[in-house]
């Protein structure tokens, strides 16, 4: 890839790769409440709020501050979380290698598309590096990690979205300037982590994303559509691309190099 053009795409995973969280985390949080005997269940509405906290285990934190001291555990809350987090986490990748949570629709052909064209790909998540294996492997098969040059996950980068680090994890480990890379992100906390990391954000919102504010985007799309499901563009312009491949994220990089100031 010659200099000043497009080189890397880096991807977010819950919400971006999959739709992981609806029937996925929040189902493996519940489970995981259940056997450990409390009486604790997520629905939508209470989990749509928790997800403003990044990191399920900080999540799961967050969950019994604000419970009514009467209602506390009394078990120490940082080894609770940790040890439900830790179920959970089993729980959600039996989940993710059973196959019965698909990639989005135009992941597979994106990702594709891109490693023909010769651009680098990384991933940049707060989740776990083995949640990320699980969803791979179970969609693309065995040897579909190794397309990804950097998996920067929460071991990486213990300090989650919205702060910058996962990005600049990815961009320190593929000697990358983020003006050289397009992030695919799905809420308002991935869109600020890439952006403090100087990396311009597509957003394809999903389930629990729909009504964030993504100021700052390059542009906000229902998805990435495909040849058959043209997009629908929410914020900015696309050009006229009915849905997102590499001439329409190149198209989209050369917009925002020309407004660089
Ligand atoms: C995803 C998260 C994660 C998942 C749960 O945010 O915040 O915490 O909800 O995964 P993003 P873990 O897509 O911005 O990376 O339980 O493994 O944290
Ligand atoms: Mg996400």
């Amino acid at each position: 890839m010659e200099r000043g053009s497009l080189q890397a795409l880096i991807f977010d995973v819950d919400g971006t790769l999959a739709e992981t969280e609806h029937e996925g985390h929040r189902v493996a949080f519940n489970q995981a409440f259940r056997e450990a005997g409390l009486d604790w269940t997520w629905d939508e509405a209470t989990y749509a709020s928790l997800l403003k906290v990044t990191g399920g285990r900080e999540r799961i934190l967050r969950f019994i501050a604000d419970l009514p001291a009467a209602a506390r555990p009394r078990e120490d809350p940082q080894a609770l979380a940790s040890r439900l987090h830790a179920r959970k986490t089993e729980i959600f990748q039996r989940l993710l290698r059973s196959g019965r949570i698909p990639l989005r629709p135009g992941v597979a052909r994106l990702l594709r598309e891109a490693r023909g064209a010769g651009l680098r790909l990384a991933v940049a998540t707060t989740t776990s590096a083995g949640n990320v294996e699980a969803l791979l492997e179970a969609n693309l098969g065995p040897g579909s990690l190794g397309w990804f040059e950097v998996i920067a996950a929460a071991d990486l980068a213990p300090v989650k979205k919205p702060a910058p680090d996962v990005y600049r994890v990815v961009l320190a480990r593929m000697g990358l300037r983020g003006r050289d890379c397009i992030a695919i992100e799905d809420s308002r906390n991935g869109l600020l982590a890439a952006r403090g990391a100087g990396v311009s954000v597509v957003v394809t919102v999903s389930h629990y994303t729909r009504g964030e504010d993504f100021t700052g985007a390059l542009v906000v799309l229902d998805g990435l559509g495909e040849p058959e499901h043209p997009v629908r563009v929410l914020q900015g312009d696309l050009d006229g691309f009915e849905y997102v491949n590499v001439e329409a994220l190149q198209w989209l990089w050369r917009r925002a190099e020309t407004t660089r100031p």
